[in-house]
């Protein structure tokens, strides 16, 4: 099923991406749910936004996807039981782990099953990875958003958080080249030379975000709407909004005590960073990293493509 189709369905009970501004508002789902989930752990290659082809690993959800281009995703309720099967089809040994709620997991070897068992924690954003290949696991593209709906059912990113109009959740993350082929031939990669050279939101890069629905931040004058920005990369994402000031509600789920209206807001390395938006104004307003090389496709500015910018668009 693609998709489109699966979030039209509107089932509830399941775990598949249905988290952007389009597809939010699901009725809530109050009791506790048991989740099951496929994922299966593969290298494949992926088209960069200039036409090259780069080689990468990734999760991937046969039953669902992630938000934009992203092969999995998961968006469960506090208390749910989730139970993740990962078929690691990689050449190495991988695990399953989410920073903050599953600090480590036994791993599963290459060509092997495993089902990690979890409760979902505490409302918030979160990310799963794999932390037995050192970085090399994030660097590849081995990781996915995992979103954490309170137990309430109110459509609000903490249980005490006041209710927003339309949520987004939006993976920053990044590769460089040199380090992807150099894993996907056999050889190792110091990642001290971690120079990366491609940047995405959702796994998109500018101005494929400008077209998918789950990367333009569409929204009304009025609304308060919330931003998930997840960073399952190697680097930090400065997030700058042009147009409008924003709440950080949470960053990693502690709440933010002292709260600034700002347009920027850092996004650290393995770092979720939960904010409100208030709609003040109509317009069209750049999103994007303050990490200039983080705008770029290997080099080029943004023109006729980039990297990690995205649109805001409010009416
Ligand atoms: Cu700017």
């Amino acid at each position: 099923m693609k998709r489109r189709e699966f979030l039209k369905s509107g089932l509830t009970g399941t775990a598949a991406f249905a988290v952007s501004g389009l597809t939010l508002l699901s009725a809530g789902r109050v009791e506790a749910a048991t989740v099951n989930v496929n994922l299966i752990a593969e290298s494949t290659f992926k088209n960069m936004v200039d036409g090259v082809s780069v080689p990468v690993w990734q999760f991937r959800d046969p039953n669902g996807s992630g938000p934009g281009a992203l092969t999995s995703g998961l968006v469960v309720n506090e208390g749910d039981t989730v139970n993740v099967t990962v078929t690691n089809n990689l050449d190495r040994a991988i695990n399953f782990v989410i920073p903050g709620a599953m600090a480590s997991s036994p791993s599963v070897a290459a060509g092997a099953s495993r089902t990690y068992s979890f409760t979902a924690p505490t409302a918030g954003s979160y990310f799963y990875t794999d932390n037995v290949n050192g970085e090399i696991g994030k660097a590849m593209g081995l990781s996915g958003p995992l979103v954490v709906m309170p137990s309430n059912g109110a459509n609000s990113l903490t249980a005490n958080s006041g209710a927003f109009d339309r949520q987004y959740t939006l993976v920053m993350n990044e590769l460089d080249d040199r380090l992807n082929n150099a894993i996907y031939n056999g050889q190792s990669y110091d990642m001290a030379n971690y120079e990366p050279n491609y940047y995405f939101v959702n796994g998109l890069s500018y101005p494929n975000t400008a077209s998918d629905s789950d990367t333009l931040v569409a929204m009304n004058v009025g609304e308060n709407v919330a931003i998930r920005f997840i960073n399952t990369g190697c680097i930090t994402y400065p997030e700058h909004f042009h147009g409008y000031h924003v709440n950080v509600i949470s960053r990693n789920r502690v709440p933010e005590t002292v709260a600034i209206s700002k347009d920027t807001t850092q996004v650290e390395r393995d770092m979720c960073t939960d904010i409100i938006l208030p709609v003040n104004q109509a317009g069209a307003y750049p999103l994007h990293t303050h990490y200039v090389p983080g705008v770029t496709a290997n080099g080029v500015y943004v023109y006729p493509y980039g990297g990690a910018l995205i649109v805001l668009l409010a009416s």
